[in-house]
């Protein structure tokens, strides 16, 4: 799909180099594939490869036959497919050679399309001739990198939904409405003694306020867009024995962490990703958090509270099954201060059903009565800890979210151009036109029509080799 529209700048020189790089990870699979793309891949690959039919290579065709070193000795036995210029992914001549997947075949014939021509491509070079040839905007580029490394079924939908130009689709309606704007305002400055009619100016205002409220939409996209890309990490936090790693264990499904009736068990952070409502969660099982003689013990709760302190979360585990003591209180007030959402978790309820939360934690913290040992409860905890995490309307993956900071930067600078106009309608035309073409630079930024050279690099820098 074609998203570029009305690029504001002109686009950098197509790239001349033809380009090759594994595409595969490296290790033992069935293929690994060995990339080209520019205008000399096919020539190049012609140079190297034999068909098994003898039939010439050709596009839309896949061929079976032999990568040959030039000493004529055959290195692999291949399958080859070409991909001539505008069809295919950086819409120049890409050549795909699926050979067997181990390091010793990929790296043979990658060095011999290297010898015969082709120069090894940088992280992310593919994507950004994609972006460069105007396949894709930079929207879209991002989101490739992030089906990539989606953890989650929702974090796929979210990139494949950016992908295929959900987000892109919204941002080219706001540069319209804005470039339509600066049009009007252009025509009043150009012609300072015709006063813009009374009813232009208010289709103008109320349009700017349309855009406005969906900038704030997209906005309001943000948080759930970085954790469905990035995710989140919990900490389970209490005194020792009060169940914390049977709990850990129940959100994992899976007998994880050690569980002993010895007070002191777990010693250092045991870490396991499960999912809420779609996100990956890093859930962090620390040690029971007590005044220790014990050397190791003092180290592993160290520890424990650093993690906590860098957690979007924090599980605070009490026994309900026993009166909450001084040490759950000072605990209490401890994880409070770090100003991290928690969630108190009152578990062994199995043993109390009818326990509730002490009158000292009478703050704005959740409470969920839990029994890790029967599971009760835990549909409720995970519930809890979606909303925590969501909100109570959670925002759907599907319809193109804003999931990186410096879109949601660029975005929140166009936001605060409009409204700085808003305020300011009826001052001189003059200075609606600066505040326009500011948000229109912030919004292109992100689609990538207005995005400087060295931040591009960055972006496709942080791309994996042979995407
Ligand atoms: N009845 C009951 N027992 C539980 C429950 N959760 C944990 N236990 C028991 O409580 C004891 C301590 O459990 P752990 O999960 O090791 O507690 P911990 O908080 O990780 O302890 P430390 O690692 O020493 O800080 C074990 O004997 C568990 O079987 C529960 O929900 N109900
Ligand atoms: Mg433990």
């Amino acid at each position: 799909m074609r998203m570029r529209g009305k690029a504001l700048k002109a686009l950098p020189k197509r790239p001349e180099d033809t380009i090759a790089a594994v595409s595969t990870p490296p290790g033992e699979g069935g293929i690994g594939i060995v990339r080209l793309s520019g205008a000399n891949a096919a020539a190049i690959v012609r140079g190297v490869f034999f068909s098994s039919r003898n039939r010439p290579l050709d596009q839309g065709r896949v061929f079976h036959g032999e990568i040959r070193d030039d000493d004529g000795t055959p290195l692999d036995e291949v399958l080859v497919h070409i991909m001539r210029a505008p069809h295919s992914y950086t819409r120049e001549d890409v050549v795909e050679i699926n050979c067997h997947g181990g390091a010793g075949p990929v790296q043979a014939v990658l060095d011999l399309v290297l010898r015969h021509g082709a120069r090894l491509a940088t992280p992310g070079e593919f994507t950004k001739r994609a972006f460069l040839n105007g396949r894709i905007d930079l929207v879209q580029a991002e989101a490739v990198i992030d089906r990539i490394r989606a953890q989650t079924r929702a974090g796929l939908r979210a990139a494949s939904a950016s992908a295929g130009g959900a987000l892109s689709r919204s941002l080219y309606e706001l540069r319209d409405a804005l470039a339509d704007a600066l049009a009007h305002v252009e025509a009043a400055v150009d012609f300072p003694d015709e006063d813009l009619p009374d009813l232009v100016n208010k289709s103008l205002r109320e349009g700017l306020e349309r855009t406005l409220a969906r900038m704030n939409e997209l906005l309001a996209t943000a948080e759930a867009g970085r954790l469905y890309r990035e995710g989140a990490r919990m900490g389970i936090a209490g005194r020792p024995n009060v169940g914390k790693s049977s709990l850990f264990n129940a959100l994992l499904r899976d007998s994880r962490a050690i569980v002993t009736p010895v007070a002191g068990t777990t010693r250092d952070l045991i870490e396991e990703i499960i999912t809420i409502s779609g996100i990956p969660v890093r859930l962090t099982d620390t040690a029971g958090l007590r005044a220790s003689e014990d050397e190791v013990e003092q180290i592993g709760i160290e520890v424990a509270r650093k993690a906590l302190g860098q957690s979007d979360a924090v599980l605070f585990v009490m026994d309900a099954s026993v009166n909450a003591t001084s040490e759950d209180e000072e605990l209490a007030r401890e994880l409070f201060a770090l100003e991290v959402p928690v969630v108190l978790v009152l578990n062994k309820c199995d043993l109390a059903p009818e326990a509730v939360a002490p009158a000292w934690t009478n703050t704005a913290a959740r409470t969920c009565s839990v029994s890790a040992k029967t599971g009760q409860g835990l549909p409720e905890l995970e519930g809890a800890l979606s909303e925590l995490l969501l909100g109570a309307a959670p925002i759907s993956p599907d319809q193109g979210l804003i999931t990186r900071a410096h879109q949601r930067d660029s975005l929140r600078r166009a936001a605060a151009a409009v409204t700085r106009l808003l305020d300011n309608f009826d001052v001189s035309p003059e200075f609606l036109s600066i505040d326009l073409r500011e948000a229109l630079q912030a919004v292109g930024e992100i689609t990538g029509e207005t995005t400087p050279d060295a931040i591009l690099e960055t972006i496709f820098a942080s791309f994996c080799i042979g995407k």
